[in-house]
């Protein structure tokens, strides 16, 4: 490690004085202008990682879901995961050193993970289409040649195809080339080979409206829709050629707001989605004839998904583990369809894909979602190799053909994280197998009634939470305080936790109706505010 000339480079990266920030939930995040420095120093944290795994690592320059003037930065490890616990620490502390202490944490940090300085490394850069990301991702690419990396600079890039890459690149090309190209047809070869057996329903049922929130999405689907045009038609909506990233549309505005997002034309009981700004998730909604507007979120993509796989598991006869996980917030309707009626164990997990990730590697084929529509299906080695090995099987037509299903089903979901295009073109090949209109997917269960609210705090750590952030432990009081509103409602339930990626509380609430879910989030939005010191106004009720 040639020290001195880190220390030259990192002062034209220089960090500003005073600024701290945490490796959050998705990595750094906050406005683009205070980043530089942190870009910079991932980049050579990017190099010591890669030297430790002997493996190629991912840098992804994107805020996904945020603002156009934010930005943010996370490293992807080897199998397309997200970076390991005690790596996040060590990309606290060095985002967060001073100037002169730099060199010191790089030792710090290479003796505390023993990295063999020389080992060669090898990183890969993919970025957002956010103003800020050209730039940003040139002051990573600097901090890698510092320390001697080598790189690729994939350029722009949804997050998932960035995933894909890493991916790629560690398993010897067995997963996929590694090539906007290659994922490209691996996608699209296993969409066309399962919707092959579909029955062909007529147009309409055909086409798909997607809201790419003026992001990557919009990019990357128009390059590839040509790939998959016989078995779907997509119509392209904010595409990024006028409206601003993230604004008035999205995933996040959809679920958020519950409602559509601006610069779509929706007609009664037409299905459309929403992309988020990096492409990683996926929500579905519609209007009926009343003009009133469903969303068709993550919880039920998740039951979609894995009452489809039911059958085929079942056809191959094998007894393959299939599992759904997810967060606090997946609807409580979600849950008890998933367990009760279709039979399938549900885990619950903190907030972030990486532990939804980590959780779903305990079943053979683990479902998992997030309820903002960030998912993806993961199969274990053991249930990918039989169930290639039963596709291969000469005899017993019904079996063999499940078992090819699934195989086209495993190539179909990035398997390195949830992917937006994936989720879509798996879902859409679902419908069409199964002849099932959006409406029908959406009457699988009910929603409870829900809302989310943000309360601002003076420190957001003030709060901690257990149980897979169901239950507040700090400040003291505030659980007791939940406890007794959720009593208050029927087939109610809240819970509050500290964002990892906006500096804000999360609330979280649902009952019975509307107005008792929209009640019960206000009451509990000041119960934050009085016990864990809210900050400017007051929550308001009403929304
Ligand atoms: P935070 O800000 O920690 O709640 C949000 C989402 C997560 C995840 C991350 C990363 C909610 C409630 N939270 O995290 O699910 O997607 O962003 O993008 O949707
Ligand atoms: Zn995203």
């Amino acid at each position: 490690m040639d020290l001195d000339a880190v220390t030259k480079q990192s002062a034209l990266h220089a960090k500003p004085d005073g600024l701290t920030l945490q490796y959050g939930t998705a990595g750094f995040r906050t406005k683009a202008e205070h980043l530089d420095h942190v870009m910079f120093r991932m980049g050579l944290l990017a190099v010591l990682r890669s030297k430790q795994t002997k493996s190629t690592i991912g840098v992804m320059v994107t805020a996904s879901h945020n603002p156009e003037e934010d930005n943010g930065v996370k490293l992807v490890d080897p199998l397309g995961e997200m970076l390991a616990p005690s790596w996040e620490e060590h990309a606290t502390c060095l985002a967060n050193a001073e100037e002169q202490e730099l060199p010191r944490v790089l030792l710090d940090i290479s003796e505390k993970a023993a990295v063999n300085l020389h080992q060669d490394a090898f990183v890969v850069v993919g970025r957002d289409t956010r103003p800020s990301s050209e730039k940003l991702s040139q002051s990573v690419i600097d901090g890698v040649t510092v320390l001697g990396g080598q790189f690729h600079d994939y350029g722009l890039l949804t997050t998932p195809q960035l995933h894909y890459m890493v991916y790629c690149r560690n398993t010897s090309g067995r997963y996929g080339k590694a090539t906007i190209e290659g994922y490209y047809q691996k996608l699209s070869t296993a969409f066309v080979e399962l919707t092959k057996q579909a029955f062909c329903s007529g147009d309409d049922q055909r086409t798909l409206k997607v809201d790419c929130a003026n992001g990557i999405g919009a990019l990357k689907l128009r390059e590839m829709k040509h790939y998959f045009s016989q078995g779907l038609s997509v119509q392209l909506f904010n595409d990024g050629t006028e409206g601003k990233l993230n604004h008035l549309c999205g995933a996040d505005f959809v679920k958020s707001h519950q409602k559509p997002p601006q610069g779509i034309e929706m007609k009664s009981n037409e299905r459309c989605c929403s992309f988020d700004g990096d492409a990683d998730r996926i929500i579905y909604y519609y209007h009926d004839a009343d003009g009133q507007f469903h969303l068709v979120d993550g919880d039920k993509i998740a039951a979609l998904i894995s009452g489809f796989l039911k059958e085929p598991l079942l056809e191959i006869g094998d007894s393959l583990s299939l599992g759904v996980v997810q967060t606090a917030y997946a609807n409580g309707s979600s849950t008890r369809y998933l367990e009760e009626v279709m039979k399938v164990p549900v885990c619950c997990t903190k907030t972030g894909v990486k532990h939804l990730h980590h959780k779903a590697q305990e079943f053979d084929i683990g479902v998992y979602f997030e309820a903002n529509g960030h998912g993806t299906v993961l199969f274990s080695k053991a249930a990918e190799m039989k169930i290639k090995q039963l596709a291969e099987e000469l005899e017993e037509d019904k079996k063999r053909k499940a078992a090819k299903m699934l195989e086209n089903v495993i190539d179909l979901f990035n398997q390195a994280t949830g992917d937006a295009i994936s989720d879509m073109l798996v879902i859409e090949a679902i419908l069409a197998l199964k002849g099932l209109t959006v409406q029908q997917w959406d009457a699988l269960y009910t929603d409870l009634p829900n809302r989310q609210l943000k309360v601002k705090v003076a420190d957001r750590q003030v709060i901690s939470t257990t149980d897979a952030e169901r239950q507040a432990v700090k400040p003291p009081g505030l659980q007791e305080a939940i406890n007794e509103l959720v009593k208050k409602y029927r087939l109610s339930r809240a819970f509050v936790r500290p964002s990892g990626t906006e500096d804000i509380v999360r609330v979280y609430a649902e009952a019975d109706s509307q107005e008792n879910a929209d009640s019960l989030a206000y009451e509990v939005s000041l119960a934050v505010f009085q016990l864990a010191g809210g900050i400017g106004e007051r929550p308001q009720p009403g929304f």
